[in-house]
């Protein structure tokens, strides 16, 4: 797994673990992002003491679930049918500049696929989803 996202997952996992504004900027710099730092340190650092903690991070993840699966859903579902099908991952997937074939995405989509017809339905999508992020060890 690539560092960073395993430091990322070890921040999450750790009780009130602190990371500074400054270390925050780097590390999402770090994955070549532009995301506005500044506007996430105001949500995150409640108290504003210029830190955050891992607890700050996961509760407003999980307050914001629901939206975040659906954005996420949206996504995915590149022909908005509500369903993600093997193409929609795939274009997705090509869309987001990650090499994957027609084939491997037939393969990744197989776990989820609970009633086995081919395509993740939004409840599908949901199982799939928590499981990823109780994986993360988010108390969902
Ligand atoms: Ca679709
Ligand atoms: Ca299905």
């Amino acid at each position: 797994m690539d560092d960073r996202i395993q430091a990322l997952k070890n921040f999450i996992k750790g009780k009130n673990r602190k990371i500074s504004i400054a270390e925050l900027k780097a590390f999402v710099d770090g994955f070549g992002r532009s995301i506005d730092v500044e506007n996430l340190a105001s949500i995150l650092d409640v108290d504003r003491d210029g830190f955050v903690t891992s607890e700050d991070v996961r509760a407003l993840i999980v307050a914001e679930k629901d939206r975040f699966f659906d954005r996420g859903f949206k996504t995915l579902d590149g022909d908005n049918d509500g369903r993600i099908s093997v193409a929609d991952l795939h274009s997705t997937l090509r869309r987001l500049g990650t090499e994957i074939s027609i084939e491997e995405c037939r393969e990744a989509i197989v776990p989820y696929d609970g009633d086995g017809d081919g395509v993740i339905d939004y409840e599908e999508y949901v199982k799939m989803m928590t499981r990823g992020m109780r994986s993360w060890g988010f108390d969902i």
